[in-house]
């Protein structure tokens, strides 16, 4: 077995997400889609890891995917990480921002994108485990 596919070895399920930054200090947020986990609350665009993964090839994945940008790992910095329960699991969610990115971020697999001051993030409803990012992006930014 491999001891990296976190999705049948361990309570931990591991999560990459950005912060994507533009040029005037806007964060990049999504609606997660009606029916699914979470649906309806805007998050930090990401995923799961697969197995064998690296958290930065996740990444790079993730947002190919859902948004249609290109980012290169030298591009992420990890900012921080957050922890909340998910159902009988432990959702390690893992922070990066990123500035620089190739393509116009597009809604694939969200409901919405929106572009926000970190401020205005406090009235929007987030997952639990990426509202107490807020504050760090906020004294990052
Ligand atoms: N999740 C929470 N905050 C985020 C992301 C990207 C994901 N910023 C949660 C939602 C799901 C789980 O992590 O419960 C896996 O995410 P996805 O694969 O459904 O995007
Ligand atoms: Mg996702």
């Amino acid at each position: 077995m491999d001891i990296t596919d976190f999705s049948r070895t361990s309570l931990i399920l591991p999560v990459v997400a950005v912060a994507l930054v533009d040029r005037d200090g806007r964060v990049l947020l999504q609606q997660r889609p009606p029916g699914g986990s979470l649906a309806g609350l805007w998050e930090f665009p990401g995923g799961k890891l697969e197995a064998g993964e690296t958290p930065e090839a996740a990444l790079i994945r993730e947002l190919r995917e859902e948004l249609g940008i290109d980012v290169t790992a030298a591009c992420l910095s990890p900012a921080t990480f957050a922890s909340a329960p998910l159902g009988e699991r432990h959702l390690l969610l893992l922070l990066y921002a990123c500035r620089k990115w190739a393509g116009q971020p597009q809604p694939l697999q969200a409901t919405a994108l929106r572009w926000v001051r970190p401020v205005e993030m406090h009235a929007l409803p987030m997952p639990p485990a990426d509202r107490p990012l807020i504050g760090l992006i906020e004294a990052l930014l």
